[in-house]
């Protein structure tokens, strides 16, 4: 009898593992549901993709554990990266994996002009509201009167709506899941990376170590049910008002088409040539 090998093992380098995730991660449900969505686009390796991440847990997703070419680079600098692997290689698919901190905090400007560019890349961003790696301090995604380790006493700072901003930017697709809605992540990585521009999932995930033992959910378990418990569609809440919420505000936020950055540079650089 031929023994059961899980789908998305193939994708995998076997000898990087296990993950040097903490157990109950949020992290490995985000790679879960990425190479799902892979496998059911008809990819059977990721010799198409190349993956960028900078520094912290979430970076660690594709490198090393994805059987593909990935660049770790410093810290918030993933996306400039991807983008001059995208205009160079514009037939390969360029994904970015990174945390809140890595891409919200000291990389937001470069998220913010990727999206504005509209180039034909992916951010898949896990929002676990804290600098997981470093112990769980205060990033700009932390929610508003919550403790960490540099807010004792509770966060007395505003947090980005990164979605709702991606979506000002201008990236042609903008979605926020939790890791307890897997179906619906997997099947919005599957639109990001089919999407002809600038395409950001961002995805709330639990750190039990450095975030949810701190806010009394110290069990993976917890977290999840924290998530489905308080998550309230986008639909619903652009119906009633768009107001501030403490909600985790779930769906797609932008879905459009408009040519994208290397798409007008190819364009841009024909008529140069004309005209030469
Ligand atoms: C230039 C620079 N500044 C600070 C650090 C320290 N550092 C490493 S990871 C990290 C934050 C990681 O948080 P996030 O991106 O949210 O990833 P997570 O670990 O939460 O998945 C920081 C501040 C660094 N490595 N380089
Ligand atoms: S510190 Fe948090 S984000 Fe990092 S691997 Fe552990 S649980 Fe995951
Ligand atoms: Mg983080």
């Amino acid at each position: 009898m031929r023994k059961y090998q899980h789908p998305s093992l193939k994708y995998l380098r076997l000898e990087t593992l296990p993950t040097p995730f903490c157990a109950g991660c949020g992290l490995g449900i985000i790679a879960n549901c990425f190479l799902k969505a892979v496998e059911e686009l008809g990819f059977n390796d990721l010799r198409s993709f190349v993956f960028c991440s900078g520094i912290g847990c979430a970076a660690w997703i594709p490198s090393p554990h994805f059987k593909a070419d990935s660049i770790h680079v410093t810290h918030g600098r993933s996306i400039p990266v991807a983008v001059g692997v995208k205009l160079v290689r514009p037939e390969l698919n360029v994904v970015v994996f990174g945390g809140d901190g890595d891409l919200a905090g000291i990389g937001l400007s470069h998220l913010l002009h990727a999206a504005r560019r509209n180039i034909e890349i992916t951010v898949i961003m896990s929002n676990n509201m804290v600098y997981g790696m470093t112990g769980g301090q205060a990033a700009p995604t932390t929610p508003l009167g919550i403790k960490t380790t540099t807010t004792p006493y509770g966060n007395i700072e505003y947090c980005f709506n990164l979605a709702d901003l991606l979506k000002s930017a201008g990236a042609s697709y903008v979605a926020r899941w939790t890791t307890a809605h897997p179906i619906q992540l997997k099947n919005s990585i599957r639109k990001a990376l089919k999407t002809n521009g600038f395409s950001f999932i961002e995805v709330i995930s639990q750190c039990p170590t450095n975030f949810g033992r701190r806010i009394g959910k110290a069990k993976p378990a917890e977290m999840l049910n924290w998530f489905k418990e308080n998550s309230v569609s986008v639909k619903k809440w652009r119906e009633e008002g768009e107001r501030e919420t403490e909600k985790f505000v779930v769906g797609e936020f932008i879905e459009r088409k408009k040519p994208g950055f290397t798409q007008m540079i190819h364009v841009k650089l024909g008529e140069a040539q004309r005209h030469e």
